[in-house]
């Protein structure tokens, strides 16, 4: 009756898109629309939302192919893309018509949207910067497609054990089969491994031999907002060449006959899952020529359809490098270009270094990847003999540059000598590159002084660039937080904020107004609400919404110093503990929220999640902080979490050392969405307090020059924690006095802040614990002040649009145009 009282729609569009829902209930799921639960009815309302999408991305499509401009691929491993249905529904405009539409079927949106599974292809900061960067593309009518590897298995699933250590489960993300993706079982190309690699003259080489593996197509439509342009990722997904070893299966051994499909189609089986952290395995490297093959088979196809010569390459196509998991593309459009083509060496060198452009996402040493020769030689002999002849020919340059300077050029070698010999990605990423950028000002000029300055001093420094980056203010506010979104809309009159962020200093006008206030704290008590009432269903926890939200979800890393935050907790727990039941009436009520995950053998970083739990476990069960302090852990960190997690901050923590955070973008979405930021002077916390007025965020700890003599004291000079701080070293003993488990547990990680400590916390713990004082006044003394910073943060994010980052890189970098469809 429901499903038929939906044919009945009051709104002309609305019948029809209940039609078109039942319509897929009916055929594309064969099921029986009286039968269907919320899983079916997200199934079939994203297969509708899909066909729109379609229509929008064919022609797109057209028009770039009728008009030829120039295209610029952005090659990433990872798209971090959480759920699509909302954001689709929103960008194309049918929010509210289908939110009815499915209502009169009986179904409420919520439910529906929350059947969705997140597409969890990435780590973290990364991958989700590539996909804002995908949707600001489209928004921006932009001819820009990205390429990625369809993982079946994605980020895993973290479960936290009763212990409070993390486990991990794994994601298989396709079992419910994913209405966003096209399979393109035509687009196919196959990809060798393997074989031997003969030279010819002039450079030239032919590849043979080896294992075939197949890349098979897979697109997923990225609609923008408020146009019809809609442009694509291409994921490829590995198969055997052919499905079975003939020879061996009638020689009558089956199992060797399958061995080979199950090999090939392993490349594509799993997300590694390590964020800032270079792994070295050789499944990882054969992903990611798998990866870089297919594209650029892909990619050349298209550009010799347009007719031009293959010198117009690099006027017609743009590569964008993300970090240097893509960098074996440099040596792969060599081969293509040289061995294939036959382009003469030089010339064929000239148009790969007109093509590519690199990001660089890290300055930390353990993320910089290195490549065994002896891998290479195994998988990619040819390629091998490609990097020999660049270094040789590069490295004539270097030393005519700088004669006598042996030093540099082993620095600026493609081949680390040390070590067992290995390929250095960046090193061969900004030598075929015309650009090279860091992701935020700090994070540039450390990579032009440091990890790249022998390449500064050869290039000079007009190759090198910033891009700081952006997060799409659809998801991150419009679609994460509906009611500070309708809020800012009312006020500022339109939605063209949405794709113009600057217009968000509209709002300033109110900072001061009184009934503006009221609906500005109305918005932020609805999402602590909404989240409370999630914790509640979770974890069986009651928090109390009035409490002062302080936030920090990222990835568990050492640098990122998740470690700094619960060592602070403690001191607050100490502290109220030691108060009397007046003082502690006085005390500004927190609940402390952790959330992210810790890669499977980073096993310090999982020890930090243990401690998180464990401490929450006491300080939740103390009678004499109820009410004061509670402390969480939220597992199973994700897109879906976060969206949830991010409007409902009062406060959010960006503590890295300084110099270790390239940027940051959580940052940006906690503070775009009013909540303030509590941060060291690092990556693109800087330019948010260069934005929203340093007096709206709260700065701690040591700036990025101090960092190195600190560390050489620690090593050289050791002074005691307890004459350095003597809160943290009272911290430091009350873990180690067993009250959080046995001592035994903690006493690798404490020994890492006793000794050594790399991380300086340390160093900073006093700073922090002052900036927390600083909060907790500025949060309690004047709540009208404190609406205000949050209003003054919000109004100031304009900046931080990926619109503006992506239109940076077309027009700095790239070079292309916006295309009207
Ligand atoms: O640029 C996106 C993101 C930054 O916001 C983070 O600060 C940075 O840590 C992250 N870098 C990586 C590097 N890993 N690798 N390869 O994920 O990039």
């Amino acid at each position: 009756a429901t499903w038929k009282a939906g044919l009945r729609g009051v709104d002309s569009d609305v019948p029809e898109i209940t039609k078109n829902i039942v319509h897929h209930v009916q055929t594309t799921l064969a099921r029986q629309a009286y039968n269907i639960d919320d899983m079916g009815a997200y199934q079939a309302t994203a297969l509708a939302v899909r066909e729109d999408l379609i229509v929008n991305w064919n022609e797109t499509q057209l028009t770039y192919t009728k008009k030829s401009p120039k295209r610029a691929y952005y090659l990433s491993l990872e798209f971090l893309m959480g759920r699509t249905l909302d954001n689709a529904l929103l960008n194309l405009g049918m929010k509210d018509k289908f939110s009815e539409g499915v209502n009169k079927l009986g179904f409420n949106m919520e439910d529906v949207l929350h059947s969705e599974r997140d597409a969890a292809l990435g780590n973290g900061g990364l991958g989700r910067l590539a996909a804002c960067y995908v949707d600001s593309s489209a928004t921006c009518e932009l001819p820009v497609w990205g390429y990625g590897l369809r993982y079946q298995y994605g980020m895993f699933q973290q479960l936290i054990a009763p212990d409070g250590s993390q486990l991990e489960a794994p994601d298989p993300w396709l079992d419910n089969s994913n209405p966003w993706e096209i399979p393109r079982l035509d687009v196919t190309v196959d990809v060798r491994f393997g074989g031997h690699a003969e030279k010819l003259e002039g450079n030239r080489g032919i590849w043979s031999g080896g294992q075939e593996v197949l890349a098979i197509a897979y697109d997923c439509p990225i609609p923008g907002s408020d146009t019809k342009s809609t442009n694509n990722i291409r994921f490829w997904s590995a198969r055997p060449r052919r499905g079975f070893d003939l020879q061996s299966f009638n020689a009558g051994n089956y199992e060797r006959a399958v061995e080979t499909s199950n090999s090939a189609a392993n490349i594509t089986n799993v997300l590694y899952p390590n964020d800032n952290h270079y792994a070295g395995k050789t499944l990882r490297l054969q992903q990611q020529y798998f990866w870089c093959a297919a594209s650029l088979s892909d990619i050349m196809r298209r550009f010799k359809n347009t007719g031009k010569d293959i010198s117009e390459f690099p006027n017609l196509v743009a590569i964008q490098l993300n970090d240097t998991h893509p960098t074996l593309a440099i040596p792969e459009l060599m081969r293509i270009l040289v061995d294939e083509e036959d382009v003469e060496w030089n010339a064929a060198w000239d148009i790969v270094t007109r093509t590519f452009s690199y990001t660089n996402h890290t300055v930390l040493p353990e993320a910089l990847e290195k490549w065994p020769v002896q891998i290479f030689e195994q998988l990619l002999p040819r390629h091998l003999q490609i990097i020999y002849d660049l270094n040789w020919t590069f490295l004539q340059a270097v030393a005519k540059k700088f004669p006598n300077d042996v030093a540099k050029m082993e620095r600026m070698s493609l081949i680390e000598e040390a070590n067992g010999r290995q390929i250095r990605m960046a090193n061969l990423a900004v030598l075929g590159s015309f650009k090279v950028n860091g992701v935020a000002e700090l994070h540039s000029e450390l990579v032009r002084t440091t990890i790249l300055k022998d390449f500064v001093d050869f290039y000079g420094i007009s190759k090198f660039a910033n891009v700081t980056n952006g997060i799409t203010p659809r998801r991150w506010l419009d679609q994460c937080n509906p009611s500070l979104s309708a809020l800012i809309t009312e006020t500022l009159g339109s939605r063209a904020w949405l794709k113009d962020l600057y217009l968000l200093k509209g709002l300033l006008k109110y900072e001061d107004d009184v009934a503006f206030h009221k609906k500005w704290a109305a918005s932020k008590a609805n999402n602590k609400q909404r989240l409370a009432a999630y914790i509640k269903s979770t974890l069986g926890v009651t928090v109390d919404p009035r409490a002062m939200f302080v936030i920090q979800v990222k990835r568990i890393h050492e640098y990122k110093r998740q470690s700094l935050n619960i060592l602070g907790v403690i001191h607050r727990y100490l502290t109220i503990k030691a108060m009397t039941p007046e003082e502690r009436a006085k005390v500004n009520p927190r609940v402390v929220l952790f959330a992210g995950k810790a890669a499977p053998g980073y096993w310090m970083a999982k020890l930090i999640i243990r401690l998180i739990v464990n401490v929450g476990k006491v300080i939740n069960s103390d009678p004499d902080v109820k009410g004061v302090l509670t402390v969480l852990f939220l597992p199973d960190y994700s897109v879906s979490l976060a969206e949830l997690l991010i409007p409902a901050s009062d406060i959010s923590e960006h503590i890295s050392t300084a110099g270790t955070e390239a940027s940051g973008t959580s940052n940006m979405k906690f503070c775009l969405n009013g909540g303030l930021l509590l941060g060291t002077v690092d990556g693109a916390n800087i330019e948010i307090a260069e934005e929203v007025g340093e007096d709206n965020v709260f700065f701690f700890g040591h700036l990025t020059p101090a960092v190195e003599e600190l560390r050489y004291n620690h090593r050289y000079n050791p002074i005691p924690v307890q004459e350095k701080s003597p809160a943290l070293a009272a911290v430091l003993d009350n873990v180690m006095s067993g009250c959080y488990g046995e001592a035994s547990i903690w006493e690798p990680f404490i020994n890492t802040v006793r000794q050594g400590d790399y991380y300086l916390i340390s160093d900073d713990f006093d700073s922090y614990l002052n900036a927390q004082a600083m909060v907790d006044e500025a949060y309690t003394k004047d709540p009208k002040e404190w609406i205000k910073k949050s209003i003054n943060t919000t109004a100031r994010m304009g900046k931080f649009s990926s619109d503006r980052a992506i239109m940076t890189y077309a027009e700095e970098i790239w070079n292309i145009e916006p295309v009207k469809i």
